[in-house]
């Protein structure tokens, strides 16, 4: 259901459903979440997401039989959990959305710092066409990604939004030639796991804490972020670097 390799400190997850477009089977989100709780230990030093075939994914998997009764308690075990473990990783996080990312897949994809689409992605809250509310985050992620007036009509109308729609509403960063897609996701990938990790890390982290909070609030968790920066291997090699007018080599700690 999943591919993880290695490419140096870069972890390259594929989702390997391409049958179902990717549909996110629970086994597959806890197999996902799973790897997300090893990544950083294991060295890696960014993460790049993708999905094999046509898609990136498209969503829960409506397929497998049975649906679940409860889609609360569902949610609560499997989707919610990965949620919280991507948006807990110490590393960073690059989408690279290959095709459609659809219902929750399209929240697995938005998870990224930096989200590459190739030209014929697309992204569609799918969720209200057969019936459901965004889950796995998106009712948080989209109107402060887009606003409110674009998320509204992401989440109510379920119409697709194009790669270079999305780009023009900041929802993705940048819009690349479907054959490049992987090859400028791997190098985006390379770029920030030979950066100082620990600092994409608090980075991450206080861009999702001071998401709703108060400047005064902000200032504060920047204080301790800060703090922890500063405490870096990679911050010493950054100014030496700087101060000998070389370029720097950061070893991630
Ligand atoms: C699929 C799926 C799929 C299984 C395509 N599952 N097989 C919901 C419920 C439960 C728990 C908690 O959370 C949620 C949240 C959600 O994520 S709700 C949203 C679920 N996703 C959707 O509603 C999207 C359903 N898929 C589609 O609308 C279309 O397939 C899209 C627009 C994604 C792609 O359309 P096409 O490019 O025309 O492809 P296709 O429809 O022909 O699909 C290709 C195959 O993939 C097909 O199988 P087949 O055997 O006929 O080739 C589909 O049945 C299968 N597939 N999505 N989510």
């Amino acid at each position: 259901m999943l591919r993880l390799e290695r490419d140096g400190a870069v972890a390259v997850v594929t989702l390997t459903r391409p049958e179902t477009l990717n549909a996110l089977h629970p086994e597959l989100v806890d197999g996902l979440r799973e790897i997300a709780g090893t990544l950083a230990a294991q060295g890696a030093r960014c993460l790049l997401l993708t999905g094999e075939g046509r898609a990136f994914s498209s969503g829960a998997d409506l397929g497998g039989g049975e649906l679940p009764e409860d889609l609360g308690a569902f949610l609560e075990k499997h989707y919610n959990p990965l949620m919280e473990a991507l948006a807990a990783l110490p590393i960073p996080i690059v989408s690279a959305v290959n095709g459609v990312a659809a219902g929750a897949g399209c929240s697995l994809a938005l998870m990224g710092d930096l989200i590459l689409a190739g030209r014929s992605a697309y992204f569609l809250q799918a969720f209200i066409n057969i019936g459901l509310v965004p889950d796995a985050g998106a009712n948080w992620l989209l109107p402060r990604f887009v606003g409110r007036a674009r998320a509204m009509e992401m989440m109510m109308l379920g119409e697709r939004v194009s790669a270079e729609t999305a780009l023009s509403w900041g929802l993705v960063n940048r819009v690349v030639e479907d054959a490049v897609l992987m090859e400028e996701a791997r190098d985006l990938a390379q770029r920030l796991a030979a950066m100082p990790t620990r600092a994409l890390g608090l980075i991450r982290r206080l861009a999702r804490e001071t998401e709703a909070s108060s400047l005064a609030d902000a200032l504060k968790a920047e204080r301790v972020a800060q703090k922890e920066a500063g405490e870096s291997e990679d911050f010493r090699a950054g100014v030496t670097a700087f101060l000998g007018k070389t370029k720097g080599v950061f070893s991630g700690k």
